[in-house]
């Protein structure tokens, strides 16, 4: 089966992008691999870790190092009960980051729902938006549409600090595809150029929500936008690994799990994955593109 192309639209130039008319287009093959940057002191997996510039810029060079397309900074968590931060906090962790990161050749999202973050992160070097509300504020498409830049269309229903709370759906598979797609026609609709869709593991479902969206995620792509996956050391990995509290197994050793996961998004045809360990989702997917693709593995 040949490797499905899929492309993002810029309204300005982004590296390794190629101009067509007025826009700058970034394609790629297969999966593509997006790392996670999180410059916060209470992500549920990296917290804390990469805190200062420094520290985030050597993180970076990793992730580049070991395969990322996408670098996603982000300046606040939205884990289950995160209490929101404001943009001033946000902006002072991650706009130094941003600016480290110029020139570097990969494409830098900013995993942000304030638009004013956005519209900063946007300015200081960020290529595109990761809007873990799925652009629910008209204010974000406009900035994004502005700028010129795609977005990240997200699926949640609540908020961080509440989601987890009693999450219902009539039928999530239906209510989260019709949203998305909503969602995503208007967006387009306003002027953003292009969008990646993705179900959102994990903000506001419960685990059986989660599993319907993971068993039928062909269907979400099957509406021919690009699909991100993120379920990166999420508590799922752990409870459908065994540890049925998901608190037994931490994080940091869900990476098996999650590359397990991710594989089976591959397989339904996702366009990348949003993961902590970029290095073994690289070499896990080069294995099944080589076997999915029928190459001999030296592509
Ligand atoms: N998950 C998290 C954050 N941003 N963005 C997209 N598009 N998809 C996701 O699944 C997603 C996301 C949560 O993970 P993480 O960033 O590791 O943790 P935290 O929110 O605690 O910083």
């Amino acid at each position: 089966m040949p490797r499905e192309t899929h492309t993002l639209t810029f309204n300005a130039p982004v590296p390794k992008a190629y101009k067509s008319g007025s826009a700058h287009r970034y394609s790629w093959e297969g999966v593509a691999l997006m790392g996670i940057l999180n410059v916060t002191p209470d992500s549920f997996s990296d917290g804390g870790q990469h805190l200062g510039p420094e520290a985030a810029l050597a993180q970076a060079a990793t992730l580049i190092k070991d395969g990322a397309t996408v670098l996603d900074v982000g300046g606040e968590s939205t884990r289950p009960g995160a209490e929101p931060v404001a943009a001033e906090t946000e902006l002072d962790r991650i706009l130094p980051v941003l600016r480290g990161l110029r020139g570097t050749e990969v494409l830098i999202s900013v995993d942000t729902y304030k638009p004013e973050v956005a519209a900063e992160a946007l300015r200081a070097g960020a290529h595109l938006v990761n809007d873990v509300t799925g652009l629910r504020d008209p204010e974000m498409v406009r900035v994004c549409a502005e700028i010129g830049a795609p977005a990240v269309v997200m699926h949640m229903q609540g908020t961080p600090r509440t989601m987890q709370r009693a999450p219902h759906y009539d039928d999530v598979q239906r209510v989260v595809l019709t949203e998305l797609r909503a969602n995503a026609e208007r967006a387009l609709a306003a002027g953003v150029p292009s969008v990646m869709l993705d179900p959102g593991i994990g903000f506001g479902k419960t685990l059986e929500h989660n599993v319907t969206l993971l068993r039928g995620l062909f269907e979400l792509v099957a509406l021919r936008y690009p699909v991100l996956l993120g379920a990166s050391r999420k508590g799922l990995i752990g409870v459908l690994s065994g540890d049925a509290a998901g608190a037994g197994v931490g994080a940091g050793e869900r990476d098996f799990g999650s590359v397990a996961l991710h594989l089976w998004g591959a397989q339904q045809g996702v366009a990348m994955v949003r993961v902590h360990n970029v290095a073994a989702h690289a070499q896990a997917l080069k294995v099944w593109a080589a076997l999915e693709g029928g190459a001999d593995g030296r592509a």
